[in-house]
């Protein structure tokens, strides 16, 4: 019988053994050989951290033609499938053991059944193919907050993409003094045609609960592939939820208020609603754009960037209203470009670029010149709406000292936002912590968008924007959140976003920029230097000091008729809005936190009385006058 060791060495030869075995850890090696002997990769290479592996990685995927050099130096082009351009929610699963009840949120499949199917496709999956093996830490390596996680795949494009967004784990790992504390995850983008997984019928996520791993098969869509974002979330959600700590698809950022001051806000906003904006609004600083670990520091919440680098939508960033990342994206240095076009003098091009169209290139179609359609006659856009990039934050000019700091940054408010075109206002903060997470963040809806497979523009209910990735029962996670804040001595404001309120007409109320405003009156109200007028849902602000800040910060005259227009209070659509989410609660089977039911029916309760004494729509002057 051939031994885990000699599998391995034969595998991935002497020099590979020893960097694996220097981490001291036999459930690392276990699960190594455990995959090598099932996948039965040509060869395998065990990446230390160093920048000699690391580039390695980075060379192997120009070799293998999955990333092409293009324009200028570091830059490089990547594509999927076609019809892989998205998270597909349809074969994303935990899998579940019999007998546990996730709720009807969760999309479960047998455990026995999920794993058997899985590894019947992933055997002999890499045949011929070189596996990759990493070490990362999510979270700064060093600190209460951080994760180590384990990867394995046979895509140079998802290690070198993974080295891009994650801080290297490998001395971390040493460090776990050989426990099996670690999130494992096994990937295949599977057999190759043109360069894209060919069989996309056996496209597979399975999320194994019980053991922390993650299996995905013939997909290389980031967030598919790319285990350590969506997937390895989904673990830490399960993880900090046993315990008493938050892991949310939350920006992290820096407001800069007068004298210097910075008061740091998290945000959970759905994909595609202007989450990475809000992260890098000019002027203000970023610490991450996506996933957050949260815990509480002797009374404060504290936050990390779980990543180091931004995989972001690319669609609409230009010269104007994406200033700094638009500079990353033209200058020198490493960026992955995927599902873009690349014209025949090796630039990037994409929807929304705001420059002229080349008359032709290659894209994530294949060759493409205006006009291009697909196989249903469909028109194919120029890049995919979901194309993305991913660059390191430290390319970044506005990237907060405290970025990388082990201990975190102390949040001073939290922010909810969703894509919501005719209920909520544009930016309002909750009376306290169990009202925002209730009314602000249990209550969230957004309009799909392209991040997701699937029709866009249906309102869909999705709590703290966080639903998709749920792997706990909707009861445990909101009351874990409840919990949290009612710990803290300090707690963070809540408040609610809405950057895509439209007028009757169906035309946008506000312009890309005015966010850029309302992160300044939230920063103000945390700090208690402007007052806010009440309405049934919350606190809105006053127009005199949004006027000032329009001018201060955009140099832009704010009308009162804009501000009535924005911050009317639209009863009968918030009560319409309390009988959805409550239909969707009363059909969980998780055991809910009281405070739920009891938030809902309070807020419906003032909607009700508001809409009995002013009508369905009513005026912020009319309210802050009567409360004079
Ligand atoms: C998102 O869609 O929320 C993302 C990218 O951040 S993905 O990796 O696809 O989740
Ligand atoms: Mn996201």
């Amino acid at each position: 019988m051939v031994t885990r060791e000699e599998l391995l060495v034969k595998k991935m030869g002497d020099k590979n053994f020893k960097k694996l075995e220097a981490l001291g850890n036999t459930h690392v090696l276990d699960f190594v050989a455990k995959y090598v002997e099932l996948c039965n990769p040509g060869s395998v290479f065990v990446c230390d951290d160093s920048s000699e592996d690391v580039e390695y990685i980075k060379k192997r995927a120009i070799e293998r033609g999955e990333e092409k050099k293009i324009g200028l130096p570091g830059q490089t082009a990547h594509f999927d499938n076609y019809c892989d351009q998205a998270r597909d929610k349809d074969n994303t699963c935990y899998l579940i053991r019999k007998g546990l009840d996730l709720g009807p949120h969760i999309n479960g499949k047998d455990r026995d059944e999920g794993l058997r199917d899985v590894h019947e496709i992933l055997k002999d999956i890499m045949k011929g193919c070189e596996l990759y093996v990493r070490c990362f830490s999510l979270g700064p390596p060093n600190s209460i907050f951080s994760q180590c996680a384990l990867q394995l795949t046979d895509s140079p494009y998802v290690a070198h993409s993974e080295d891009i967004l994650y801080r290297g784990g490998y001395e971390q790992f040493k460090k776990l003094n050989g426990s099996n504390e670690f999130f494992r995850f096994v990937h295949s983008q599977g057999e190759l045609i043109n360069g894209v997984s060919k069989n996309l019928d056996k496209r597979r996520i399975f999320m194994d609960l019980e053991d922390d791993t993650v299996y995905s098969t013939n997909t290389q869509y980031g967030g598919n592939s790319i285990g350590l974002k969506k997937l390895a979330m989904r673990l830490a959600i399960q993880k900090a939820n046993k315990s008493d700590w938050l892991t949310e698809h939350m920006l992290v950022m820096g407001a800069h208020g007068p004298n210097g001051r910075v008061t740091y806000f998290t945000g959970a906003f759905p994909s595609a609603c202007g989450k990475t904006s809000t992260a890098m609004l000019p002027g203000e600083t970023i610490i991450g754009d996506d996933i957050a670990y949260i815990r509480n520091v002797n009374g404060r919440m504290r936050a990390v960037n779980v990543e180091k680098g931004i995989f972001g939508i690319i669609q609409d960033v230009n010269a104007k209203d994406d200033p700094l990342i638009w500079k990353v994206l033209t200058t020198p240095g490493e960026a992955i470009f995927s599902n873009v076009l690349i014209d025949d003098g090796g630039t990037p091009h994409w929807l929304g670029k705001g420059t002229p169209e080349p008359p032709h290139g290659v894209n994530h179609f294949g060759e493409w010149t205006p006009g291009t359609k697909d196989e249903k006659g469909k028109a194919v856009d120029i890049s995919n709406k979901n194309a993305r990039y991913t660059i390191p934050l430290s390319r970044l000019e506005n990237t907060d000292p405290k970025a990388d700091d082990p201990e975190g940054v102390p949040i001073g408010g939290v922010i909810y936002g969703g894509r919501d075109s005719d209920t909520s206002v544009p930016v309002e903060q909750s009376f306290n912590w169990v009202h925002g997470i209730i009314t602000k963040g249990a209550t969230l809806e957004s309009e799909t968008t392209s991040a997701t497979l699937g029709k866009e523009g249906v309102r869909i209910f999705n709590l703290m924007s966080n639903l998709e990735f749920l792997s706990v029962p909707l009861g445990v996670y909101i009351r874990n959140n409840v919990e949290f804040g009612r710990k803290l001595t300090d707690p963070p404001l809540v408040f609610s976003v809405n950057y895509f309120l439209k007028s009757r007409e169906g035309k946008y109320l506000n312009t890309m920029d005015d966010k850029r405003v309302w992160i300044k009156w939230m920063e103000l109200r945390r700090n208690g230097d402007v007052e806010a007028i009440k309405t049934p849902t919350g606190y809105i602000p006053k127009y005199p000091d949004l006027k000032k800040l329009f001018k201060d910060v955009l140099s832009k005259d704010y009308t009162e008729k804009e501000y009535e227009e924005q911050f009317t209070v639209r009863t009968a659509k918030l009560l319409a809005k309390l009988d959805r989410i409550e239909k969707v609660y009363r059909a969980d089977t998780s055991e809910l936190p009281p405070e739920l039911f009891s938030e809902l029916e309070a807020q419906r309760k003032r909607l009700q009385e508001a809409q009995q004494k002013y009508g369905d729509e009513i005026s912020p002057f009319t309210l802050e006058k009567d409360q004079k």
